[in-house]
């Protein structure tokens, strides 16, 4: 079966945020795992660089428009790769491959009817791309960004998004699951319930954007523009082979409430209209919040996720943000939580397990360690990982996933503690039994080094060579007792040395 994730594709009138990586991490964490089970998958990734008032602030900026889009697109870029992000195409909107392609969407949906002219007036709010009535707005402000929406009043083309309710009531009817959480589920089946008006699809008034086909006076709407950039990037992702017969509809995609509605409503209907399927499935996750508000460029409360991946490195990172909050709610994040969790999970738990352990067999046994049985009750939880963690990953319950883990980290803590190998070591007539304890200890290590892998893809590699074990993640390998016997095992350095603590100011 194919497997297709994407995150959304990002401003480039903003640089990179925590928010934005806590999807891609996101996107990867599922991927990576979704590989390690053998599956056949696709994961994009990318920049929405059509906005209308990216002219205005490339301007503001000092910069050719060209070179104002390059540059924050370059941005983005590396936090994809600084995040440790295994994404397989970086869409661009201003790639001509895609804008051809965005033309062939429209003309799709012109020919078979549902777009007409007509005379939009309205307010328009430029930083979320969106139309607002009267009522939406909160004391006349845009209610996302707080910031007076735009009177804008010119000849538009239409799409019938109207003519949807009845099927996409149809389909939320059918697939019960293609909106999760279902909290969410319901919120966009509300909403299509409430009624749905017509959309206009083009602007006049702007020259940066893909020309409408049969109309090259208008650009497409931003919007819709970026949309499909989760259709068209398959098309020319690879120079020699069209992916959409192998990637659509098997996509999830991943995203936020804020544009839960653009992905939940608009883009089926679109689909529709076009005569294509529609996605298998959305995944709308909350906000991480700083101070109790929305981390975001307006509200001026932006995390660099790479200054926090200088300190601590990238692991750390991926894996605070998956333990703070539970995916699919808001979750407050703070520097001295990060800190807190560095010390007390990554460094006491998992990486003094790992020196401990390490350590004992090199020094009772001089780095080799031999096959033995695994004992009942470790020997189950390891295979309950194995069974359960997929489960959780298939609903996109990360946390979860990474709690049932963590679980077995904590066994692992407390089977040293109980069986003091430093003591059977005293004592030659116990030699088997202390055998047995440290085989128990590697092939745990080794189980939830494979079994962490997509959320912490560096440190589950450096547990692996710690302990002299085959770097292969296949999933059939988070099971008891398939640890491969070795003599080269060595005390390991930490797995996550000691950074200071970040000053209250900071
Ligand atoms: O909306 N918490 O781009 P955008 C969690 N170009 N996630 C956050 C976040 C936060 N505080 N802040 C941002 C756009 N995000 C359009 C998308 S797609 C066809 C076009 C993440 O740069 C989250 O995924 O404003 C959110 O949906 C997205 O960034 C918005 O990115």
């Amino acid at each position: 079966m194919s497997f297709y994730v994407t995150t959304p594709i990002y401003y480039v009138n903003s640089t990179p945020h925590i928010g934005h990586a806590y999807t891609t991490i996101a996107a990867d964490i599922v991927v990576r795992h979704r590989r390690q089970r053998g599956e056949e998958t696709f994961f994009l990734t990318g920049t929405d660089e059509h906005g209308s008032n990216i002219p205005r602030v490339a301007e503001e900026a000092g910069l050719e428009l060209r070179e104002f889009v390059d540059r924050n697109a370059a941005a983005f870029q590396e936090m994809t790769v600084r995040v440790n992000a295994s994404n397989d195409f970086f869409v661009r909107t201003t790639d001509p491959r895609h804008g051809a392609l965005v033309q062939e969407f429209l003309q799709r949906i012109y020919e078979r009817g549902d777009i007409y002219e007509g005379v939009y007036a309205g307010l328009y709010c430029t930083r979320c791309e969106a139309f607002y009535t009267e009522a939406e707005l909160v004391d006349g402000l845009c209610p996302q960004h707080g910031i007076p929406p735009d009177f804008v009043e010119e000849k538009n083309y239409f799409f019938r998004l109207s003519a949807y309710q009845e099927a996409l009531l149809r389909l939320y009817d059918e697939r019960r699951e293609i909106v999760l959480p279902s909290f969410r589920y319901n919120e966009a089946r509300s909403f299509i319930e409430r009624g749905l008006d017509d959309i206009s699809v083009s602007r006049a008034s702007q020259r940066w954007g893909v020309p409408i086909p049969w109309d090259t006076s208008q650009v497409v709407y931003v919007w819709v523009d970026a949309l499909i950039n989760y259709w068209s990037a398959l098309g020319f992702a690879r120079a020699d082979e069209d992916l959409r017969p192998r990637f659509w509809p098997e996509v999830r995609h991943f995203l936020a409430k804020d544009i839960l509605k653009f992905h939940c409503v608009i883009w089926p209907a679109l689909l529709l209209a076009a005569g294509l399927e529609v996605p298998r499935q959305l995944f709308v996750h909350g906000y991480l919040l700083l101070d109790e508000r929305k981390i975001s460029k307006s509200a001026g409360n932006v995390i660099d996720p790479l200054d926090l991946i200088d300190v601590y490195g990238v692991d750390p990172v991926r894996f605070y943000l998956f333990r703070v909050a539970t995916f699919g709610q808001d979750g407050s994040i703070s520097l001295q939580g990060l800190h807190e969790r560095y010390e007390r999970e990554l460094g006491n738990e998992l990486g003094n397990l790992l020196s401990r352990t390490t350590a004992m067999v090199a020094r009772y046994r001089d780095g080799r360690l031999r096959a033995a049985e695994v004992s009942g009750a470790l020997g189950a939880q390891i295979d309950r990982v194995g069974g359960e963690v997929p489960a959780r990953l298939d609903e996109f319950d990360l946390t979860g996933a990474l709690e049932l883990v963590w679980e077995l980290v904590r066994s692992l803590n407390r089977h040293v503690e109980q069986s003091a190998p430093w003591e059977l070591a005293k004592d030659e007539s116990r030699a088997a039994e202390l055998d047995r304890v440290l085989y128990e200890l590697g092939d745990g290590l080794r189980a939830v080094a494979v079994a962490v892998a997509s959320f912490v893809p560096d440190a589950s590699e450096r547990i692996l060579s710690a302990l002299g074990q085959p770097l292969e993640l296949g999933w059939e390998r988070v099971a008891a007792g398939r640890f491969v016997e070795t003599d080269a095992i060595e005390p390991a350095p930490p797995l996550f040395p000691r950074v200071d603590a970040p000053t209250p100011a900071g």
